[in-house]
């Protein structure tokens, strides 16, 4: 089960030969993939060699290969955590009984949304990225951002695997269609709002990685504990890659943040080429709040309808005692009458915000080192996540107004202060004009300091780019 045939069109662990149906339609989209990755991937180096991760297995050691490769033959494969035959539903209304191998009927719509809402964003996020590679600060970002990208593409594929093998026809047609939405597109938009955004720089990307793949996280880790086997298996071995996508967005504000630092004693930082402390506070605000807004409404019936049944579970579900959730709740603010209070609400409907409140936890975490760094550098100034109802367009929250202390405002009082919460046009055009190519290896961009160690114990001036 666990081993690999790498010959293969298309590398698994799911002993796809032994399926001539299904191996058969994956063929057959593969090189629509590849259309799509050769319209829509990173614009350019498609025919350079990148120093990149392959995934070749999920042996916890053993699992990746690097080596160079040129993008259109990255090996995008399918693996799945072996399987569990003990394995039961670990909470919902099936708690205690085995876990499925097939989509039970009556459950199948529901499934099939969430995948196709996961499988959705992985194609958008590379789209969004895709003109990224004209400006990188370094060899070794550039790298970075391409392993982001195939490894997105290889998500892609995971949720592709699981469209193919268990949806029919339908799963086909969904298949198609995720190559077809695009991001930021009027007529046919990526699903979730951020990931329309634009992701337009570095510091966007750095943003995006931290937060933005952090949902991520705790998306696929809620999307691992399903109680559908084949799609709790293949999320926590999606969710082995993910780590490398949020290190490199906390590293990366991390080195913007200490090179601010460094140029504040000496001088105006953004005479100098750096981005200054509140102007990364302002792209902190922006991408947080798009990304809390992933987590959907506040209280949902889709969030407990998907726990019901066993599909979605919370963040690492063995830390809890109680598995069923009927009769508890969950102390959240909420919006009654116009005014924010706290109240009591039914657990299986608030788990959007139970799952929201564990990220906002983990994100408070990345800031808490950045700010460690801003104080190793004596610099005395302080990075903040803003308020959770703040900058909100999904959800309770999204018709008022708030500070990112929380304070609700009036419209005039938004109007008059959004431009120093959320980045302007001003803002906007400094950073693009920072964004400046640096491709000679071991140089870094003005605006960013070096990492700390290079990829795969490489030092950092290796030529992780071929030029
Ligand atoms: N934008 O009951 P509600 C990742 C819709 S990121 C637009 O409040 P629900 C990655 C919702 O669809 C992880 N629409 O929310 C990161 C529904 O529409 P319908 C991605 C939104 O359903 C970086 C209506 O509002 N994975 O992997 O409980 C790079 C009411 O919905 C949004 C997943 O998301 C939004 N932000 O929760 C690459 C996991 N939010 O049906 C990759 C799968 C809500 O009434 N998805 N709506 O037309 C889910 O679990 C759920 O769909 C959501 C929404 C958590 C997203
Ligand atoms: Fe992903
Ligand atoms: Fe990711």
């Amino acid at each position: 089960m666990s081993t690999v045939l790498t010959d293969e069109k298309i590398p698994n662990n799911v002993n796809l030969a032994g399926d001539k149906r299904l191996q058969r339609a994956l063929e057959a989209w593969q090189p629509k993939f590849i259309d799509w990755w050769k319209d829509m991937g990173p614009v350019g180096w498609q025919e350079r060699d990148i120093y990149l991760r392959t995934a070749i297995s999920v042996e916890a050691n053993g699992w990746a290969h690097f080596d160079y490769v040129k993008m259109p033959d990255y090996r995008w494969g399918i693996f799945l955590e072996p399987k569990d035959p003990n394995r039961v539903h670990g909470f919902g209304d099936f708690q205690g009984q085995p876990v499925w191998d097939e989509v039970p009927g009556e459950f199948r719509n529901m499934l099939r949304r969430l995948v196709v809402t996961q499988g959705d964003t992985e194609p958008a996020s590379v789209e969004q990225q895709r003109n990224l590679g004209a400006t990188a600060p370094s060899l070794y970002d550039l790298r970075n951002l391409f392993q982001v990208n195939v490894e997105e593409g290889r998500h892609l594929w995971a949720m592709v695997y699981l469209l193919h093998t268990y949806f029919g026809r339908d799963g086909r047609e969904e298949a198609e269609e995720l190559l077809q939405r695009r991001s930021g597109d009027s007529d046919k938009p990526r699903i979730l709002g951020a990931f329309n955004e634009p992701t337009s720089h570095w510091l966007s990307f750095f943003m995006f990685t931290m937060f933005t793949d952090r949902d991520g996280k705790y998306q696929l880790a809620a999307l691992a504990e399903s109680g559908f086997d084949p799609l709790a298996r293949t999320c926590r071995f999606m969710l082995t890659e993910e780590a490398h996508h949020m290190f490199v967005g906390e590293t990366g504000v991390q080195r913007v943040v200490k090179r601010a630092c460094e140029l504040m004693k000496t001088g105006d930082v953004r005479a100098q080429g750096g981005i200054d402390l509140p102007t990364i506070q302002k792209y902190l605000n922006l991408w947080y709040s798009l990304s809390l807004d992933l987590f959907g409404g506040e209280v949902s019936s889709n969030a407990a309808d998907a726990f019901a049944a066993g599909l979605k579970g919370r963040y690492k579900e063995d830390r809890y005692e109680e598995h069923k959730l009927i009769g508890s709740h969950f102390r959240m603010e909420v919006l009654e009458e116009g005014r924010v209070i706290e109240k009591d609400i039914a657990m299986r409907n608030a788990l959007n915000e139970v799952l929201r409140t564990e990220y906002i936890k983990d994100c408070q975490r990345g800031v808490d080192r950045w700010n460690k760094t801003i104080r190793e550098e004596g610099i005395d100034f302080e990075l903040r996540l803003p308020d959770h109802k703040f900058h909100r367009q999904i959800g309770m929250w999204s018709n008022n107004r708030f500070a990112p202390s929380g304070e609700m405002l009036d419209d005039a009082q938004w109007n008059a202060r959004k431009g120093d919460w959320l980045p302007n046009d001003q803002d906007e055009g400094f950073i693009k004009s920072l964004m400046q190519p640096v491709y000679e290896p071991g140089k870094m961009a003005s605006w960013i300091a070096p990492p700390a160690k290079g990829i795969n114990a490489l030092p950092a001036e290796f030529e992780y780019v071929r030029l």
